[in-house]
């Protein structure tokens, strides 16, 4: 990755003042987290997305989309927040906003010390009734008591995360795309920018004249829309870009104090 990209990254971060940043799988990689269509260890690879992951798989066999996960609860047990996560905490008192929109379910942005964090898929911690009765239950507990858990109701429980064709939840997209219009400065962090409307959450802020970086070690379906495109792991150059930007931060204040 070129210095050049990364110091126009972190003068434009330096400058601004409200920071929208749209996190994906990849922030949680290094955590031991598995991404979904990565070649190899991708989940979508031995979990069939119409198994697993749409509202026909839940209501045909809910069992089998508790199972995966529970499985995916069970991993998150022993699982802490990486140099990624923490550097992004520590970016959020540095800004008048710093709002992470999060597609991760893992809540480790939370566990990492991040405060203002809109989980636009869901959460893997929550579960709310399949039937219909309105309950939703926060913390959920791992384990479940039963797969699938039985709603007070005499239903059964789902988790609340967002299936495929289903709609995002209505509060946490439109706080988000309310962040995204009024930041200066997008982050795309870890994310395949394949899974919409999430993937479009950048592009909002670059309509209302925002900057666009992106961060992953791969190029993505979006790379070509991004001003700065940054190789390599958000684990490695997140906790670069915030020195650079607490250092230009402290030689501006160091300027405007003589
Ligand atoms: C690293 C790294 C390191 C590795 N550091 N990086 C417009 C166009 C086309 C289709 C649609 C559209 N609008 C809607 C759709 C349909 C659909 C969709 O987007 N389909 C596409 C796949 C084509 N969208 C929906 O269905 C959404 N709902 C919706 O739109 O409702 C309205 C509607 C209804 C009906 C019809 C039309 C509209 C809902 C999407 C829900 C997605 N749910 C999931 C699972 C639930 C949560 C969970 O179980 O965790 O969310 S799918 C899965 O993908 C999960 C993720 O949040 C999401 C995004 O994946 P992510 O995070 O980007 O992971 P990967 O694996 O794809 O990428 C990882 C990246 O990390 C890679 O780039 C690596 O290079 C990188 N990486 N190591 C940094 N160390
Ligand atoms: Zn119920």
């Amino acid at each position: 990755m070129s210095e050049e990209q990364l110091e126009r990254a972190a003068d434009v971060l330096a400058r601004a003042r409200r920071v929208v940043a749209l996190s994906g799988a990849g922030v949680s990689r290094e955590s031991g987290v598995p991404t979904f269509r990565e070649a190899g260890d991708g989940l979508w690879e031995n979990y069939p997305i119409e198994e697993v992951a749409t509202p026909e798989a839940l209501h045909g066999n809910p069992r089998r989309v508790w199972e995966f996960y529970e499985m995916r609860r069970a991993n998150m047990a022993s699982v802490e927040p990486n140099p990624g996560h923490y550097a992004l905490a520590a970016m959020e008192p540095l800004y008048e906003e710093f709002t992470i929109a999060t597609q991760n379910i893992d809540g480790l942005h939370q566990k990492a010390g991040s405060t203002d964090v809109i989980e636009v898929h869901g959460s893997l911690w929550r579960a709310r009734c399949l039937s219909g009765c309105g309950r939703e239950i926060y913390p959920f507990p791992y384990p479940a008591p039963a797969v699938p858990p039985p709603c007070e109701c005499g239903g059964i429980l789902r988790p609340a995360v967002v299936l495929f064709g289903e709609s995002l939840p209505h509060e946490e997209f439109r706080s988000a795309t309310i962040a995204a219009t009024r930041a200066d400065v997008a982050l795309s962090l870890g994310t395949s920018s394949a899974v919409w409307p999430a993937a479009g959450i950048p592009l909002i802020t670059q309509e209302a004249g925002g900057f666009l970086i992106e961060i992953n070690p791969e190029p993505t379906d979006l790379t070509p829309r991004f001003d700065v495109s940054l190789r390599g792991p958000t684990g490695e150059i997140l906790p670069d870009l915030l020195e650079r930007v607490k250092r230009r931060r402290a030689e501006s204040a160091g300027r405007d104090g003589e």
